[in-house]
């Protein structure tokens, strides 16, 4: 941009002119694509997987086809590994519903309900995941008291079920002492939580002091929206996963041995492409 070189003599009065300015700089920094007025199906149109059969299983979630999805989903099996379908085709369609959220073009009612459909396929091909006989060990699940915020969570459990853990899932807005209880009861391999609110991540520290309290020196990953590296690693016992599918390989580890401070320390290499 540049100034009208009269008005800058006196350097009091300035007038801004827009010849010879270049504005590419400046609209680099919005989509363009996603500013237009758009429907979902346009929107969605890039975003969804290229792969057919993942793609039509994806439009399953992404539409709320709650009373069609199992179908496709049983025929997506036919020609594709169950973790796959889940994650390429089921999952896929949930970031694309959470992307159109961002951009408010869907709202909570449609995130339910594809949550729900998802749930739905899920359910349906995780029964065919093979190697789900022998467990590699035990893994408590639960989303913090107070947290009703359960779809992570619940995607989560699936992806640790599927490399062969038992997953104990205690569900949403779990009371502290309750979690402590079954850690105790069971001794798991470790413990994960889930927090969306600032409000309940603070169950996890006390958690965790608790746990120690009764002798426990399990992991306790702090997950969720509201929760960062930072955070979870400011408590004894405390580690991370940000996405769902970093968390069976960071089991691994705790089942080779490694403990809480060795996974901090080591977070980075584990996680790698994860
Ligand atoms: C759906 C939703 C709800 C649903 C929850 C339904 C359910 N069964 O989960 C309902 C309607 C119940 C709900 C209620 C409320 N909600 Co709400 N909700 C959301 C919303 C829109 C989407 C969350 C979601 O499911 N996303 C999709 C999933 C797939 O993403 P995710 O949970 O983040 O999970 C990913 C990662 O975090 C991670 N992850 C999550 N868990 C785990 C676990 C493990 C082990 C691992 C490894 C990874 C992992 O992996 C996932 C996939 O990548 C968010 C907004 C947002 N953008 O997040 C607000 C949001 C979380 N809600 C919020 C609030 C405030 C509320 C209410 C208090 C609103 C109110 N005033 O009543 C109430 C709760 C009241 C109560 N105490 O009971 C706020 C929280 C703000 C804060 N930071 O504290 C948010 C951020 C909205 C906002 N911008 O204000 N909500």
């Amino acid at each position: 941009m540049t100034m009208a070189s009269s008005d800058v003599k006196n350097g009091e009065k300035y007038m801004l002119s827009a010849k010879g300015a270049d504005f590419s700089q400046v609209l680099k920094r919005y989509d363009i694509d996603l500013q237009q007025v758009a429907t979902p199906e346009q929107m969605a149109k890039k975003m969804l997987p290229k792969d057919e059969v993942f793609k039509k299983v994806a439009e399953e979630v992404l539409y709320m086809r709650f009373k069609t999805v199992g179908p496709v989903v049983m025929e997506a099996l036919k020609q594709r590994n169950p973790l796959d379908v889940i994650n390429n085709g089921l999952v896929a369609g949930m970031e694309v519903v959470a992307k159109l959220y961002a951009e408010h073009v869907y709202y909570l009612p449609e995130i339910m309900m594809a949550a729900k459909t998802m749930e739905i396929g899920i359910a349906l091909a995780e029964k065919q995941v093979p190697g789900g006989r022998e467990t590699k060990g035990t893994v408590l699940m639960h989303a913090a008291e107070g947290d009703p915020h359960d779809i992570g969570k619940n995607i989560a459990a699936v992806m640790v079920r599927s490399s062969g853990y038992t997953v104990v899932d205690m569900g949403r807005d779990v009371p502290i002492v309750d979690l402590v209880a079954k850690a105790v009861e069971l001794k798991p391999l470790f413990v994960s939580g889930t927090a969306l609110m600032t409000t309940t991540m603070s169950a996890f520290p006390t958690e965790a002091k608790l746990l120690q309290e009764k002798g426990l020196s399990m992991p306790l990953m702090g997950c969720g929206g509201a929760v960062n590296r930072e955070y979870a690693n400011s408590y004894d016992l405390g580690i991370y996963s940000e996405k769902a599918p970093q968390t069976p390989v960071i089991a691994d580890k705790i089942r080779a041995g490694y403990d809480w401070k060795k996974v901090r320390e080591e977070w980075d290499s584990i996680i790698g492409g994860a």
